[in-house]
């Protein structure tokens, strides 16, 4: 399906979602196109290319309709790159915890890394001219979601002061090959250290505003709902609305229930550290968190994970294996995902651990 790997975990098929392996995520710090997650809310709508228009407008004093030859003509192009991360990443350990209804089980693997080519959407915004009165960036796209009450396109924004910084990219190809349908086709926003949710596929406007976007994607959906809340009866405005990832960490490799040879193991993952901080450190521990060996870690570049590996002892018989990562504010992780329950299950960025045998 969408020319995806055969051994992804498929989630759903219309509409479409999935996640590669753990072990086809631990192949390279960069994503294959093929192995890359896919998160859909609706159809993948059929785009003609040549047809299509971007449309800027709002709090603009030039409204602007750009073909995607005036985007890759008229602009300087970008090539970056990018992390996304769902919000619902390893929403299954929340799961654990207590059920979440109507929402993916999503494992460790809803985030991959790609690189990116495309224009800054502050080159494009700075062209149609930005009112005073502007705040937030509203994006739009044709999908048709019946997940969203009432069903509607898809939708989101960003403060404006993100939408001009340099990393923000309005992006037409994906690893060096043009953007597959999947993933956006013609063009998707790519917004670097944010939840995937802001990185609109199949963009079609572009609309600076006073206020954040009116889609339930914005206004209802990522939202972290109290533990108490009632996730059917939550509005708009309710809850925290979600922007910046927060620092996460995970175990590619043993793979969980693995059996393994007593000693040496080696154990390796990736980092995410989110807007305006780096990965800084990684620990893994066998002993449940009473001691930590320091992994090595791939360099770090903004907006997009670390790899890390680390060599641990395994002794025989059942154990577990955790990681812990510390970002460049000197923050880490929480150890449990008890705390972090919410009605919609975003945001799980406990402690991660896989299970091993050692034989
Ligand atoms: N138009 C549109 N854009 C969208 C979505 C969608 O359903 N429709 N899903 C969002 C979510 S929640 C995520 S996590 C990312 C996933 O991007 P990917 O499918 O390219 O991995 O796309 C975002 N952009
Ligand atoms: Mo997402």
């Amino acid at each position: 399906m969408w020319g995806k790997r055969a051994d992804m975990l498929v989630h759903g098929q219309d509409p479409y979602n999935a996640e590669p392996q753990p072990r086809a995520l631990a192949e390279s710090l960069l994503t294959a196109v093929d192995t890359f997650y896919v998160r859909n809310h609706g159809p993948v709508p059929e785009l003609d290319g040549d047809r299509w228009r971007l449309r800027v407008d709002g709090q603009v004093d030039q409204p602007l309709e750009l073909t995607l030859h005036d985007l890759q003509q008229q602009f300087e192009t970008q090539r970056a790159m990018v992390t996304l991360q769902c919000a619902g990443n390893r929403r299954a350990g929340l799961v654990e915890v207590r059920d979440i209804p109507g929402e993916d089980p999503w494992g460790r693997c809803a985030t991959s890394n790609a690189w990116w080519t495309g224009v800054r959407l502050a080159d494009v915004l700075a062209r149609a001219g930005v009112r005073q009165a502007a705040r937030h960036v509203w994006f739009e796209a044709p999908d048709v979601s019946g997940l969203a009450d009432p069903p509607q396109t898809y939708g989101s924004s960003i403060p404006l002061a993100k939408a001009v910084t340099s990393g923000v990219l309005l992006a037409w190809a994906m690893n060096d090959e043009a953007l597959p349908a999947v993933h956006g086709a013609p063009l998707r926003v790519v917004v670097p250290g944010y939840i995937g949710a802001r990185s609109v596929k199949w963009l079609r406007r572009v609309s600076p505003q006073e206020d954040p976007s009116s889609s339930y994607f914005q206004s209802t959906a990522y939202r972290v709902l109290p533990a108490e809340a009632d996730a059917a009866s939550a509005g708009p405005g309710d809850g925290i609305s979600l922007g910046p990832v927060a620092l996460n960490a995970e175990i590619l490799q043993p793979q969980d229930g693995a059996v393994v040879d007593t000693g040496p193991c080696d154990v390796r993952g990736y980092a995410h550290a989110g807007e305006g901080r780096q990965v800084a450190r990684v620990d893994v521990s066998t002993d449940g968190g009473t001691t930590w060996v320091q992994a090595g870690l791939t360099e770090a570049t903004d907006g997009a994970w670390r790899h890390w590996q680390a060599r641990v002892e395994v002794s025989s018989g059942p154990g577990r294996i955790t990681v812990r990562a510390w970002d460049s504010s000197g923050a880490s992780q929480p150890e449990s995902p008890v705390h972090l329950w919410n009605p919609k299950g975003y945001v799980n960025n406990s402690w991660a651990h896989v299970a091993v045998v050692g034989r």
